[in-house]
Order: structure tokens, then sequence, then C-alpha cells
């Protein structure tokens, strides 16, 4: 059996879990795990005959190409698929660190280890950045038009964390209507829209 490693309160790992409902908990400082994913980090996706495949964008991709090749999810056409996976990248390259600062400032860091002002300044860039989702989202449902692709699966989980943390957002009303969109599908209820953690 396709078996996913990782730990289920994991951004990379919900987005996955999302795409797939199968999921298993790894030991990732062990030399078997590192021989599977050198950076030691979570998901980490392996078939049945031992091929690992590591980063969860990339996963994503694969499942899309291996399980539904013709699916909306991944559009074929190059120009729509570029478009896709532009958000993917700019998700990973540009939002996650703030939206990483603030999460672990709430949820994860011991107070003593809480750098507030580091926080701030993350939610100002985020903010920033979360006003580009709002241009974007404007006269269509989802990220890349009115069909639900990776684009969405993979900043789902920041649009969720984004919602329900304890913090000041600006007033975004199409970003709230995407998020009340994505609460409709039954994988982003399951398994991304959870209690922080
Ligand atoms: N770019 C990587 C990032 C992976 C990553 O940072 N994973 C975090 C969880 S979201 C991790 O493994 N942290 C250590 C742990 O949970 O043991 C990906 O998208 O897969």
């Amino acid at each position: 059996m396709r078996k996913l490693w990782g730990r289920t309160s994991s951004s990379n790992v919900m987005k996955v879990l999302w795409l797939m409902e199968d999921g298993a908990f790894g030991r990732t400082k062990e030399p078997e795990y590192r021989a599977m994913n050198p950076m030691g980090l979570v998901p980490t996706l392996q078939e049945e005959d031992g091929w690992a495949l590591w980063e969860s964008n990339t996963i994503c991709r694969y499942l899309c190409n291996t399980e539904a090749p013709d699916s909306p999810i991944y559009p074929r056409d190059a120009r729509q698929r570029a478009a896709v996976e532009t958000w993917m990248d700019w998700t990973l390259g540009h939002l996650t660190a703030p939206m990483v600062t603030i999460f672990f400032t709430h949820v994860r860091l011991p107070e003593p280890e809480r750098d507030w002002k580091a926080e701030a300044k993350a939610r100002e860039d985020a903010g920033r950045l979360w006003g580009m989702i709002e241009k974007q989202l404007e006269g269509q449902r989802f990220l890349c038009g009115d069909n639900l692709t990776l684009a969405d699966l993979t900043l789902g989980c920041w649009v969720h964390r984004w919602h329900v943390l304890p913090i000041e957002r600006p007033s975004l009303p199409n970003l709230r209507r995407y998020y009340d969109t994505l609460l409709t599908r039954p994988g982003f209820t399951s398994h991304v829209a959870l209690p922080l953690a």
C-alpha cells in the first residue's frame, strides 16, 4: 500500500491528505527515514515498492499525474498549468515564511521564545500578501478560476490559519468568501480546517 509519512498537524501534510485519504506517522530523525527524505521533514510519500518522494507540492503534482492526469485540479493546458504552479510557488516562496512566524508565535512556541516584534512584522507582510489573493479572487470562486486546483490545495491551510488565529486582520471580503467556499469541501474540513495545534 502507498504510505504518506507525516503528522496531521503539518501544513504541508494537510494538503497531501486533502488530495489523498491515507496517512502514517514516521520517525523522521532515523536513518531509514533520512534515506527516503534527506531533509528529515514531513511529508514523504512512499510507494509499495519502496520508492519515495518528498516536497509536498511535488507529491501533489505526482499524485495528480499518476492518479488523475485529466483532472482540472491540475490542468493539462500549459498556460493554465503554469498559472496554477505560479500560485503554488508563490505560496511556498512568499506567504509561508510570514505565516509560519505568526503561527509559531501564537501556537507552537513556548512564551519565552515568542518574538512579538517579528510577529508584528510578519503580520504586516502577510496582510500585504493576502491583499494580492483578495485581488486574484475578484469575480472567481477559486485562485485560478471557477475550478478547485492544486493552487487552492497549497494555499488552503494558510487560509484557514489566517482566519482562526487570534490576530487582527484587514477586511478582505473575497478572501473570507473563498474560505467559506473551501469550508464546503469535505476534504478541507476533514484534513485542513482543524483546531490549531
Ligand atoms: N518544503 C517542504 C517543507 C516541509 C516542512 O517544513 N515540514 C515540517 C512540517 S510542516 C516538518 O517536517 N517539521 C518537522 C517535523 O514535523 O518533524 C514541503 O513542502 O514538504
